[in-house]
């Protein structure tokens, strides 16, 4: 077979649009906007396209990119391995060395009593995996009528069958329906549903839909509830302070387990090495992926709590569960320098301390008075600015989204790449950002929103 010749960015897009079906793309709406866009390089914080446009990366990739780009170390850690030892399983009583290794720094690190991991190959998979072992919990617990999965409304939680129906994204139930068993509760999102109500009593009356609910659903049917610490792709939606504790509360009264979400707010995000630790949170489960390999090849784990992998190794027998790529060792390596990273350049608590704050008073002051903006919001380097009809009534766009989306265009004309959602513009850059770039991203995300509000006539 002759080379692939080498193509120009007309060619690409061509080949692109006849032959590649994108994830959340409306192929129509791609090619009316000139079509794909084909980043062909990366380093530190920055990303260039086959035109030759520098972005500065304020999404981390798909909110993973923890490290930035062009690490050497993650690259030699993956080449190491793929020279050693490519592939081998984790069925059938083997396993390789980096998948040893992974497994007990993710017990080391995650909050106490989650020491045992399941690997997958990405968060859908993973939550997927949570939801047969709760199943299959409960039945060996003699409860099998336990089968309700409670989550919350503008959660993602992924685009397997499980996951999808999990999440709490309309257009995603609307493309091929949900799985029954599935119920969703009102989230702590304070512009759509908790007007005039102070955050902290909002927080209450969020957690307190979550007992309503389960007490409809009867308790004795509910067998779980899944939640991000902090909402990620619904729009970086932080719950007020009452929240998590109250939750963590009714889910106990219930006997309802918990399973935290930490697919975007893993590895440091919030501050922490877990969201889990930020807010407190004692979960029997946990979802990590994404920023465990800062995305340089796909890692995802469902970390099981003592509680249900007792019942799992005593009475659950042969688990019939796993995917080949279950505990892939290049990704695990890849993993493990990750981690090892994060941890001596001390990213976490740089994040806590200094860039995380940093980014926070940077979006205050340039967003706090701005006509467009309703809402600042965020924690560690998770941040939100929330465009607005009506700053002074709270009143989102009707409809909303369009905004939203001018915005995101803006933003990709200024070299700056963020995620508009809904109407929320939404900050997840890699954690190594420096304050210099920050600054660049606040001023990029500043012209792009002026623009906005200009076209739109908000002084
Ligand atoms: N849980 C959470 C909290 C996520 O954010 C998943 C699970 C699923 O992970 P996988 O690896 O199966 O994609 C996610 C993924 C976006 C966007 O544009 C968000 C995600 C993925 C891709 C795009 O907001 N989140």
């Amino acid at each position: 077979m002759p080379p692939i010749p080498q193509r120009d960015t007309a060619a690409w897009r061509r080949i692109d649009a006849a032959h590649h079906i994108h994830p959340f793309t409306d192929p129509q709406a791609m090619a009316a906007g000139g079509g794909t866009r084909v980043i062909t390089r990366a380093k530190g914080v920055h990303l260039w396209d086959s035109d030759g446009n520098r972005l500065l990366d304020g999404l981390a990739g798909l909110w993973c990119v923890a490290l930035g780009y062009g690490r050497a170390e993650l690259a030699a850690a993956a080449e190491q391995q793929l020279r050693q030892l490519p592939y081998y399983g984790s069925f059938f009583h083997t396993t390789t060395p980096p998948t040893i290794e992974i497994a007990r720094l993710l017990g080391e690190r995650t909050p106490p009593g989650l020491d045992h991991v399941f690997f997958g190959s990405s968060g859908s998979e993973s939550n997927d995996t949570i939801v047969r072992m709760i199943w299959n919990f409960w039945a060996l617990e003699g409860q099998p009528e336990k089968r309700i999965l409670l989550s919350r409304e503008y959660a993602y939680h992924g685009s397997t069958v499980a996951a999808s129906s999990l999440g709490g994204m309309s257009n995603m139930h609307a493309m091929s329906g949900i799985l029954p068993g599935v119920a969703h509760v009102m989230p702590p999102y304070p512009y759509r549903y908790g007007q005039g109500l102070a955050p902290e009593e909002f927080g209450r009356r969020a957690a307190d839909v979550l007992e309503q609910r389960i007490l409809e659903l009867g308790p004795e049917h509910v067998a779980a509830f899944f939640g991000e610490p902090v909402q990620g792709a619904g729009g970086v939606l932080v719950p007020p302070a009452s929240y998590w504790p109250r939750v963590q509360e009714i889910c106990r009264r219930y006997d309802v387990l918990l399973v935290a979400d930490e697919v975007i707010t893993g590895f440091g995000r919030t501050g922490r090495w877990f969201g889990c630790d930020t807010y407190d949170i004692r979960p029997d489960f946990m979802t990590v992926a994404k920023a465990i390999t800062s995305g340089y090849l796909p890692l995802s784990a469902a970390v099981v709590g003592e509680r249900v992998a007792t019942t799992l190794a005593r009475k659950g027998g042969r688990l019939a569960h796993g995917y080949t790529y279950s505990g892939h060792p290049a990704s695990c390596a890849v993993g493990v320098a990750v981690l090892r990273i994060l941890a001596e350049e001390g990213l976490v608590e740089r994040t806590r301390e200094e860039t995380g704050p940093y980014l926070e008073r940077c979006l205050h002051q340039a967003f706090d008075d701005h006509p467009l903006v309703g809402e600042v919001r965020g924690v560690g380097l998770l941040w939100a600015v929330e465009l607005v009809q009506d700053k002074a009534a709270g009143k989102l766009f009707d409809p909303v989204g369009e905004v939203g989306l001018r915005c995101l265009a803006h933003c990709f004309d200024n070299g700056l790449v963020l995620r508009a959602v809904r109407d929320a513009m939404c900050f997840c850059p890699p954690l190594v950002i420096t304050r210099g770039e920050i600054d660049e991203m606040v001023e990029k995300a500043r012209t792009s929103i002026d623009q906005t509000a200009r076209e739109l006539g908000v002084a």
